[in-house]
């Protein structure tokens, strides 16, 4: 079988059980957009306004619901409508960090019952498995999926080395939830024991830090292209913020029409480069 790096989303979709996993894959496929879009703005309105109008070019919205500051559950229902409405999955990035039980109840309850309506959510592997197993025990029985943050995008990120090749090792023991990383660069490889293999092992990589006009905010964040990421560092998502909504919250809506589409070519034309197809 080729690669992982040579294959189609639909030919990687087919090898996935992750009920989240397969459905992403196939979404990217049937869209063809490797985008996902990262809405952290904090009104409701300016929320819904930017989702409607990248809805058609991405494959994945993700979101921070804290960061809302009108949020009600009305928000959720609209959004799982506008899921619909533009074929997309949802992502939480709550980026859970503490021990098994009290993450259990941070994914399933409170004000924002995560767990409920985010097909995949992530984690950092800090805590040791013990957070994989809180997590599973509630998003496992509702076909959720997750990620661990395997690498930061981040000047002087401390999620390297050793770090990373634990949270690999988290995910390896954990397949049927942990479908992914959050990280820079695929992982296949990192982390393996004497006498262990890869093969057939299929994690999918979504990569914040992406930006075609500027190469930090100033605080820490650092961009690189969707070629860098696609093509040259082999991940399969990218994760675009405010290069597509701006600095005035997609208070044009044109202008962040024009930016999804933008990325999303860019994300797209990389693949097909990677794969080595234009069809
Ligand atoms: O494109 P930006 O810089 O406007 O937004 C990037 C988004 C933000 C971050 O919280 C998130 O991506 N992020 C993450 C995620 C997705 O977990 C990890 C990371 O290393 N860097 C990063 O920016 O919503």
């Amino acid at each position: 079988m080729a690669s992982i790096l040579k294959q189609t989303y639909s030919q990687r979709a087919a090898n996935h059980t992750n009920p989240a996993a397969k459905a992403l894959l196939e979404t990217i496929e049937r869209k063809r957009s490797n985008l996902c879009v990262s809405v952290d703005v904090t009104q409701k309105a300016d929320f819904l306004r930017i989702i409607d109008v990248v809805g058609p070019y991405i494959c994945l919205v993700k979101t921070h619901v804290d960061v809302i500051e009108d949020f009600d559950y009305s928000l959720v229902e609209q959004l799982q409508e506008l899921s619909v409405k533009h074929d997309f999955q949802i992502f939480e990035d709550r980026k859970f960090a503490d021990i098994g039980n009290t993450v259990a109840l941070q994914y399933s309850s409170g004000v924002y019952k995560i767990a409920q309506w985010s097909h995949i959510t992530n984690a950092h592997p800090v805590p040791g498995p013990s957070i994989i197993t809180g997590l599973s025990s509630v998003g496992l029985p509702l076909g959720r999926g997750l990620l661990l943050l395997a690498e930061m995008s981040t000047k002087g990120s401390l999620a390297v080395g050793s770090y990373t090749e634990e949270a690999v090792r988290m995910a390896r023991a954990n397949r049927d939830f942990v479908i992914g990383f959050i990280a820079q660069r695929r992982m296949d490889g990192i982390g393996l024991r004497d006498g262990e293999s890869s093969v057939g092992e299929d994690f999918l990589v979504l990569t914040p830090g992406v930006g075609l006009d500027v190469k930090g905010d100033g605080m820490g964040q650092q961009y690189r292209t969707p070629r860098e990421v696609v093509l040259e560092s082999g991940c399969d998502v990218i994760i675009v913020g405010r290069g597509i909504y701006g600095k005035d919250n997609g208070a044009n809506p044109e202008a962040v029409r024009a930016q999804a589409e933008r990325y999303r070519e860019e994300g797209w034309k990389a693949y097909q480069e990677r794969i080595g197809s234009t069809a």
